[in-house]
């Protein structure tokens, strides 16, 4: 009831933090657990959440962090749909002093002073795991992969990419004969996949898609198909959400590495770091592992996305 007779300090702590965070879309299972947990976490936490979905289209999240910045939001957060074209928008962050944090995804601006930190996986090593699985788990003879990429200049899309293609670099009897985006939702991979199965005389021995929606997507596919999923053509995809370990107990996905969409709490945590001034480190990688089939049916109940 005093507020005018209370300290400025106690006052500050009063004030509810405002945060403001530009979501990418709903285009994947992942992508919804990730919601859910940013909007968890900001009740848990006390913070007020401004959050914009953007429909998977980066002026749409441009427009949002501008619109935060009018709003004099305490800080900005966002999973850029894709790497490049942030440098002006985060410019003017900077210069509303509006302190930025990037959540999932990454972005190629050379200058990272434009943020306080990034946190998420390293997609790089995703792909690199789902390589290794590959060339330990299906040999002999020729292995012809066909690959759904996740969104076109998306961080997940080109390390996904570029560590499982180092994996299986100087292995010729591994090729890809045939890649395309899906744009990281089930009915582009599927459609996508229907194509690839319809275009290519060759025999397809594998599938490596970037994100579990695609992967489930391409098994209707390969079903609609006459072919079984898992068996005549087998599976590795990313993610590790709830329907691929459901794809997998039913034999038809072979592996899935783990990519946690989690990033709520530890996005609180450091929302709350930086408007106390603390620092916060630059980098922060989750930790994650790899799901084979057989191991799906004991890992299912503990599932939390
Ligand atoms: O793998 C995919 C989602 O950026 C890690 O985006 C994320 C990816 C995730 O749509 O399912």
């Amino acid at each position: 009831a005093l507020a005018a007779g209370l300290p400025l300090s106690v006052l500050a702590q009063q004030k509810k933090i405002v945060l403001g965070f530009s979501q990418i879309g709903a285009e994947s299972e992942w992508r919804t657990a990730n919601t859910e947990s940013i909007k968890q976490a900001a009740k848990d936490a006390g913070i007020e959440l401004k959050f914009s979905d953007a429909q998977q289209k980066q002026e749409n999240q441009i427009k949002a962090i501008r619109s935060f910045i009018a709003q004099k939001v305490d800080v900005i957060a966002f999973s850029p749909v894709v790497e490049s074209g942030w440098g002006t928008v985060l410019r003017e962050a900077k210069a509303a002093k509006i302190p930025v944090i990037l959540t999932d995804r990454a972005v190629n601006e050379k200058d990272d002073s434009l943020w306080v930190t990034f946190m998420g996986s390293d997609f790089l090593e995703e792909g690199r795991k789902a390589g290794r699985w590959l060339v330990d788990n299906v040999k002999g003879g020729e292995v012809n992969i066909v690959e759904l990429q996740g969104t076109v200049g998306s961080a997940p899309a080109i390390d996904r990419k570029k560590g499982f293609e180092e994996v299986i670099k100087g292995k010729p009897q591994y090729k890809i004969v045939r890649s395309q985006t899906g744009d990281f939702t089930r009915a582009k991979g599927k459609e996508v996949m229907q194509a690839f199965l319809k275009a290519d005389p060759k025999k397809i021995n594998v599938l490596y898609a970037h994100n579990d929606d695609m992967a489930i997507g391409a098994i209707q596919a390969i079903e609609e198909a006459g072919l079984k999923p898992g068996q005549d053509i087998k599976i590795v995809s990313i993610d590790a959400v709830k329907g691929a370990f459901e794809a997998m107990m039913a034999g038809k996905l072979n592996v899935s590495v783990e990519c946690s969409p989690l990033l709520g709490p530890q996005l609180m945590k450091a929302v709350q770091d930086v408007v106390a001034g603390k620092t916060v480190p630059k980098r922060i990688v989750t930790e994650e592992t790899v799901f084979p089939m057989e191991s799906a049916a004991k890992e299912f109940p503990k599932r939390k996305y």
